[in-house]
């Protein structure tokens, strides 16, 4: 049997290393990411020493301005692990999906482990369906507690049952989304065709690093700025504000579908 490489990522205290107890035991390697002095844990999950799990510094985005962000970024782009747990805080939906969507860009299969849901249900004032989270997200979603050490068991089953399938991208305004698919097209064969999405955004964004990775012919670049001049004329506005804005109407939408806030029926009735 071959290993599978798992990681988990989220934002801090969302309770990746919590989980990341609970889910490897006593079977912990602790040291330090390389040059930084981040803490960096790994292990083997109980009980099944095939699969292997690394705790990924927190972060909120996936954007290169941290160490903490680098490191899970390259992680998780060099291919490094075979899959990511994203643990979100159940209590911070909203903010924590803002990651979740940027690692659903990368490409790398993905699973939610929605956290913390002891505490969402003793503050009583939220309720989240999760099958129409999952639906939404075309993701497998597991709602656990860490801490509690509640349905870890479910998520530990759907961790091994999980294939490497592929997922479909959130979809964006369909005018980014036609700026998406131009950008790819002049990269497509320079990057993993799952990775494929990930650049053409980045690029978007007219981030400096991954352009020089790239190596891109002068006419390339010259293409992709058009694509994007064109875009910001469209839109009315600069490009990465353009993706962050797209990404938090996507946020706001799941939230309508799926959450429901208690307190607005309470406020109704008194
Ligand atoms: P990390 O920064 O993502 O590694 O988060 P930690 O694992 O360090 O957890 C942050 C805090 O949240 C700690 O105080 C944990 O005890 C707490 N915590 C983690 N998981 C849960 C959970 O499922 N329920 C509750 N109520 N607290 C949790
Ligand atoms: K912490
Ligand atoms: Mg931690």
């Amino acid at each position: 049997m071959t290993t599978t490489a798992w990681s988990l990522a989220g934002n801090p205290n969302s309770g990746k290393t919590t989980l990341f107890n609970v889910l490897t035991g006593s079977n912990q390697h602790i040291g330090n990411w390389p040059g930084v002095t981040i803490e960096r844990k790994s292990g083997k999950l109980k009980h099944n020493s095939q699969v292997e799990i690394q705790d990924l510094p927190g972060i909120y985005s996936l954007s290169p301005y941290s160490s903490e962000e680098i490191i899970t970024r390259n992680y998780i782009l060099n291919g490094q692990t075979d899959r990511v747990l994203d643990v979100v805080d159940a209590t911070n939906l909203e903010r924590n999906l803002y990651l979740t969507l940027q690692l659903m860009e990368t490409g790398v299969p993905l699973i939610v482990g929605l956290n913390m849901m002891d505490r969402l249900k003793k503050e009583g004032n939220r309720k989240i369906n999760l099958k129409k989270l999952a639906y939404i997200l075309n993701l497998p979603v597991v709602s656990i507690s860490a801490l509690k050490n509640q349905n870890v068991d479910q998520l530990v089953k759907q961790m091994q049952e999980s294939d490497l399938q592929t997922y479909t991208y959130p979809e964006y305004d369909d005018r980014l989304e036609s700026a998406i698919k131009l950008i790819s097209a002049t990269i497509q064969g320079l990057v993993p065709t799952s990775q494929l999405r990930w650049y053409a955004i980045k690029l978007f964004e007219r981030d400096e690093e991954i352009s020089a990775d790239l190596k891109l012919t002068a006419v390339q670049r010259q293409e992709i700025e058009n694509t994007i001049n064109t875009t910001e004329k469209v839109f009315d506005d600069v490009s990465d504000s353009i993706v962050v804005n797209t990404r938090y109407d996507y946020i706001t939408r799941i939230m309508n579908m799926c959450v429901i806030d208690t307190n607005d029926f309470s406020m109704s009735w008194s």
